[in-house]
């Protein structure tokens, strides 16, 4: 069986992802529509050999559509996603729009994929920081429970849009060409330098990203229990982020133990080279699938304290890979009916 499959969003850095991992994963799709803003009507976009026709979105966009994968943005998402599951398909979006509505589950494949069971027509892809950190986590949380995590990120300019990496490019040649180099997209000039993640800061002076891996961390672990708090930064790198992480854990955990659960994690790749001084690296982890971990060491400040290290691709497993492994979740568990209410109970048990 294949599926009508809609990308909304195919024109930025996470839709020709999904295009890509489409056909490189051999996913079953029986017809595929692109859309994006009227901006990109016309435009057109090679799949498989073919070249198909950006439209743009409108009210008869999702019919015939199983499954919609979203990645334009949450205004975009508010504005089409019930249309969508009104014409029948299922919504899995990649933007922050409905992460936290206690309706729809918030999936990371590796962590909580019978959460999927539960949607009524909408999943939401979490955001790229906590996917990468929750893969790495949840593994060490099984075994020892994880108490409290203290994040920093060194994030991609991906993160914020494919404009924002060609503005890195442009930027890093002005200064190279002795320029001043001119910021339109992110806040400040990125290239050669840094600064705290642009997104709006709360009362308690954190930033909404930092945020996110707070809360959707709880709600992908179903433990709101677990402290977490973050510093998130970006850095001029074009495409993947990074991630310095303290686990506070109940009962000390060896690094020989962590070591051993993270290499049969799925979606976690170890690279340690202490000889080397060989690490997970984000030039390395672009285009690749898997959390890159690595310096993986007790953390000297405290008895049950462990350090990790870790890379991953934004634009795939942070976004576009993330979402269509819900989207093989879905088809493989024989989930893409919403759990209506009536069918809520049988859902929780059966699909559970
Ligand atoms: P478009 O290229 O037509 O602007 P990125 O995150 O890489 O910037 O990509 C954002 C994606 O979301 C693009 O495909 C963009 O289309 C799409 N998009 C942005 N605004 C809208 C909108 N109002 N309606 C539909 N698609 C939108
Ligand atoms: C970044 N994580 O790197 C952000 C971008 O909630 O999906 C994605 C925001 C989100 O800036």
């Amino acid at each position: 069986k294949s599926y009508r499959i809609a990308i909304l969003g195919a024109t930025g850095a996470v839709g020709a992802e999904l295009l890509d991992l489409l056909a490189s994963r051999n996913f079953p799709v029986a017809s595929l529509k692109l859309l994006a803003s009227p901006r990109s009507a016309g435009k057109s976009l090679p799949f498989q050999g073919e070249n198909i026709v950006v439209e743009a979105v409108s009210d008869r966009a999702f019919d015939n559509v199983d499954i919609v994968l979203a990645s334009a943005g949450g205004s975009t998402a508010k504005a089409w996603a019930a249309k969508a599951v009104a014409a029948g398909a299922v919504v899995i979006d990649n933007s922050s729009a409905f992460r936290m509505e206690p309706h729809v589950p918030l999936v990371v494949p590796e962590v909580n994929p019978q959460a999927a069971a539960r949607h009524q027509g909408i999943i939401a892809n979490p955001n790229c920081t906590t996917i990468l950190m929750t893969v790495a986590v949840w593994p060490l949380h099984q075994v020892k429970r994880v108490q409290r995590i203290v994040a920093a990120t060194y994030q991609s300019a991906s993160g914020a849009g494919a404009r924002a990496m060609e503005e890195v490019k442009i930027q890093a040649q002005a200064i190279l060409n002795g320029e001043t180099p001119v910021a339109e997209i992110l806040p400040y000039p990125l290239a050669f330098n840094l600064f705290p993640h642009n997104s709006p800061l709360n009362d308690l002076g954190y930033c909404e990203e930092e945020m996110k891996m707070v809360n959707e961390t709880r709600k992908i672990f179903n433990d709101q229990n677990i402290r977490v708090t973050a510093t998130c930064v970006r850095v001029p790198v074009l495409r993947a982020h990074s991630e310095a992480i303290n686990l506070e854990f109940e009962t000390p955990m060896s690094v020989q133990e962590a070591k051993e659960i993270l290499q049969n994690a799925p979606g976690v790749q170890i690279i340690e080279d202490w000889q080397a001084n060989h690490f997970p690296m984000p030039i390395e982890a672009t285009g690749r699938d898997p959390v890159l971990v690595g310096r993986i060491r007790q953390d000297i400040s405290h008895p049950h304290g462990l350090e990790i290290w870790l890379c991953g691709d934004q634009i795939r497993k942070g976004a576009a890979l993330n979402a269509v492994q819900i989207a093989e979740v879905l088809i493989e568990k024989n989930w893409l009916q919403p759990a209506t209410s009536e069918n809520q109970l049988s859902a929780t048990s059966n699909r559970g």
